[in-house]
């Protein structure tokens, strides 16, 4: 509940509000994995914040929750849609995702302050898993929602405590029989706006408060198993070894130099998990994810291709067997540019701005006119406890979305 009692509700006295949900003590920042206590809670927030607007709210069988605006009373279809995320990576920041969710609730306020009515339905929508921290398939819930996703693979989906998608889902009162494709709901949709924190510092180099998006480069996540020989570290003499750590140590480094014969690409291990992990244990197998990022589709392939050959090298090196197995691939995205342009003209100093992170917007935007707004954020800093946005610049990005959503439901 927004503790500021004196004055409007302000992204900022929202933002405040879930300042303390889900703080990670040891990592910093915030992990919040989907349906974790800290998801729960902040899921409850948001459904009592529009309740408190007089929004309608429903969570969906995939576990998306959507809070429609309608005063008017029309057709629920060809709505105004916004919103983003509230779950986390491990450590991340405060922004990721509920900047968009909390600004979209303060934008509702100004068009009502405003005395506006919408000529179209506006809908307010929180996608859960977008970070795919939990299960390793990023925009999980959006994914659903289009069919762009398996739902049988998803209930299969395994977390780090051995818990299925559909153990959990049953465990948070949902039904995992009924996830999948929602073809009537997205068609319900004419246009879809995200807000989000700018994961970069194009904004704070440009000295502007808020950007509309051009476009996402494509992106992967891969797992690489090294397969060896568990044994005792001290008992095993060095020249009888088959340590997968040793193939995994160097396909890291392999990483890196091999992310570097291509401009602009970007290629990350940012999780290495050796099994079973003992200080006095020669690891069995170590498994090593992969997140590779270029605009070019091709590009991403042929790196992807070129560390999977180095890692085969390194693990025949090491006796070790290897094997990559693809999580998820999302293609470059160009948003709608006829959308696009459309905001600039709401939005006249508003810069356009490629993104290198993924997002729900993404997802949706091979089904219907989607556009993206980016609220400056002077570290640049993001999934990491530094992620920042002043507080002149949340409001702005609510007021600039309040225009936006005005400018599109108004017909
Ligand atoms: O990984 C990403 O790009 C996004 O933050 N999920
Ligand atoms: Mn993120
Ligand atoms: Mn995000």
């Amino acid at each position: 509940m927004n503790t500021s009692t004196v004055g409007p509700a302000t992204v900022v006295g929202l933002m405040s509000d879930i300042a303390a949900v889900g703080n990670d003590p040891t990592r910093g920042g915030y992990s919040r994995p989907i349906y974790s206590a800290a998801d729960m809670e902040l899921r409850e927030w948001f459904i009592s914040e529009a309740q408190r607007r007089s929004l309608d709210v429903e969570t969906d069988r995939n576990g998306i929750i959507w809070a429609w605006w309608n005063p008017a009373g029309l057709p629920l279809c060809d709505a105004v849609a916004t919103g983003s995320h509230l779950d986390s990576v491990p450590g991340g920041g405060a922004y990721d995702g509920p900047l968009g969710v909390a600004t979209a609730l303060i934008a509702i306020d100004l068009l009502r302050a405003r005395g506006f009515v919408p000529r179209r339905p506006v809908v307010l929508a929180v996608f859960p898993e977008e970070e795919g921290s939990r299960y390793g398939l990023a925009c999980l819930g959006s994914q659903l929602l289009t069919g762009d996703v398996d739902p049988d693979r998803v209930r299969g989906l395994v977390d780090s405590d051995g818990v299925t998608y559909a153990e959990l889902a049953i465990a948070n009162g949902h039904d995992p029989r009924h996830i999948g494709p929602d073809p009537e709901r997205l068609a319900g949709i004419g246009v879809f706006v995200e807000l989000h924190v700018e994961q970069g510092r194009g904004l704070t180099d440009l000295g502007r408060p808020v950007a509309i998006g051009s476009s996402i480069i494509g992106h992967g996540r891969w797992r690489l198993s090294f397969n060896g020989q568990g044994n005792h570290a001290g008992t095993t003499l060095m020249t009888d070894r088959r340590d997968p750590m040793i193939a995994a140590a160097q396909t890291v480094l392999d990483v890196r130099r091999l992310a570097g014969n291509h401009r602009d690409a970007r290629a990350t291990v940012g999780k290495l998990d050796p099994i079973p992990g003992g200080t006095n244990v020669i690891a069995s197998r170590v498994d090593v994810w992969l997140d590779v990022r270029h605009d070019s589709d091709a590009v991403v392939a042929a790196i992807v291709s070129d560390i999977a050959d180095a890692a085969h090298r390194s693990g025949a090196d090491e006796g070790c067997d290897v094997t990559l197995t693809e999580a998820s691939i999302s293609p470059t995205v160009s948003f709608d540019p006829i959308l696009r342009d459309r905001i600039s003209r709401v939005l006249p100093d508003a810069p356009i701005l490629a993104t290198g992170a993924g997002h729900d917007a993404g997802v949706l935007a091979a089904y219907l006119p989607t556009a993206m707004l980016f609220v400056r954020n002077p570290t640049g800093i993001s999934h990491a406890p530094q992620e920042y946005v002043e507080d002149v610049d949340a409001e702005a990005g609510a007021v600039a979305l309040a225009d936006v959503l005005q400018d599109l439901s108004n017909r």
